[in-house]
């Protein structure tokens, strides 16, 4: 099993905690995003993901992207410990709490939507500082609300679950940015939570082979 990553991705963050918490041993393939004018630009990498982005998961002649898909598949293959739900009403809204984060919030502050909004676009660094802020705290607000109603221990209740696997990295990438979490109370406690725990422990980016200190 190989997952082509770069330390500090979100979306590969995610698939890292499921690979651990399932305790599935794997091959990290590091695709530096920045060096080289971007490694995922690269056109071997862009046969394996025309998208260009990482992460991208192979197994043999199995190749698979998007980091929710890739944690579903790992999910029916590896059904232990189970990331989602059996409750249909359960698992619908752990999908959706998984989703508010993966794309509503995420991708709006990727890498290739910043570098865009400084390069043609023209922004100086305080305007797309703003930007990040801005749709961290749209998104940020309203998972509180969500979670403050659906959170035991975890997102959902008292069992991880993939919507957990998708809070952790985009807290994560939010201090990064310094933004001010004591607004999220809720989000803040279990990204804390989590953070004890092996799995995201191990698969945090300082963690990682080809992290850059
Ligand atoms: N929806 C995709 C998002 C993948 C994604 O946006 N990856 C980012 C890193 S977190 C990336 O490769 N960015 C490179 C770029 O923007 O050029 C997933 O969940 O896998």
């Amino acid at each position: 099993m190989k997952l082509y990553s770069y330390w500090r991705s979100s979306a590969a963050y995610r698939v890292r905690i499921a690979l651990n918490l399932k305790q599935l041993s794997f091959e990290t393939i590091p695709v530096h995003l920045l060096k080289d004018g971007g490694q995922q630009h690269s056109a071997e990498y862009q046969q394996l993901n025309p998208n260009q982005l990482v992460p991208t998961y192979v197994d043999g002649e199995f190749s698979l992207n998007q980091s929710l898909a890739i944690i579903e598949y790992l999910d029916e293959v590896y059904p232990e410990p189970a990331l989602l739900p059996e409750d249909p009403e359960a698992k619908a809204q752990v999908r959706s709490l998984a989703l508010d984060i993966a794309c509503d919030i995420h991708p709006l502050n990727n890498l290739r939507v910043l570098q865009y909004l400084t390069g043609p676009l023209r922004l100086n660094d305080d305007q797309k500082t703003e930007w990040i802020y801005h749709w961290l705290h749209t998104g940020f607000n309203a998972l509180e609300q969500r979670l403050q109603k659906t959170a035991g221990e975890f997102c959902y209740g008292d069992n991880i679950t993939l919507a957990d696997l998708c809070l952790v990295p985009q807290m994560y990438n939010a201090l990064r940015f310094k933004l001010d979490t004591l607004e999220y109370p809720t989000i803040s406690r279990i990204y804390h939570h989590c953070q004890q725990l092996a799995g995201f422990a191990l698969a945090a980016p300082e963690q990682q082979s080809d992290a850059q200190l």
